[in-house]
């Protein structure tokens, strides 16, 4: 049976890790988180002083990707998404969330002062949407509100709802 590839993607805090999975136990597709990819399998290509973390190396990443990927059925999770290639992914979508909440979760973390800021920036000025939308079709890039509980049930039915579909459309 064919099986379609998702992206969740957005600032690290906005809660693709929490939907990733529960979308993943609910329609039995598999969930790849890149950055726990990438520290299991030390894909990184060096060190960045000024933040303070290894550098993914995107090229290994992609690579120890493509077959799975090739198969389908699987939800990939990662704060980043112009690196990999845009054939892989049937549908994408970038979690957003309000500054406040998106502040509290990431203090609650233990974020210090520049990882905040930076972080804060990047959801205001909507980094990973504009990554996106110039690295997918923009009719496959889809944004999901994720500031509430509720929002996950809602985002969790939408794109249950949307696999059936894909499935339906691709195995008749
Ligand atoms: P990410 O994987 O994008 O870094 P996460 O899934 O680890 O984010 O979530 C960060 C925190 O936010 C975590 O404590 C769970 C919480 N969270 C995720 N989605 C939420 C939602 N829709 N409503 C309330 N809290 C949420």
């Amino acid at each position: 049976m064919l099986l379609p590839n998702i992206l969740l993607t957005g600032t690290p805090g906005v809660g693709k890790t929490t939907l990733g999975k529960e979308l993943a136990s609910r329609s039995g597709l598999k969930y790849i988180n890149v950055g726990d990819l990438a520290q299991e399998g030390q894909l990184y290509n060096g060190y960045d002083e000024e933040y303070d973390c290894p550098i993914l190396d995107e090229d290994r990443v992609v690579d120890e990707l493509e077959n799975q990927m090739r198969e389908g059925g699987t939800i990939v999770d990662y704060h980043g998404c112009d690196f990999f290639p845009e054939r892989w992914f049937h549908i994408v979508f970038v979690l957003r969330t309000d500054n406040s909440e998106l502040y509290k979760r990431l203090e609650t973390r233990g974020y210090g002062e520049k990882k905040l800021k930076d972080n804060i920036q990047c959801e205001i000025f909507q980094v990973l949407y504009e990554e996106a939308v110039a690295s997918y079709k923009e009719e496959i890039v889809h944004q999901l509100s994720s500031n509430k509980p509720e929002d996950l049930e809602d985002n969790i039915n939408q794109i249950l709802k949307w696999i059936e579909q894909w499935v339906k459309d691709h195995n008749t």
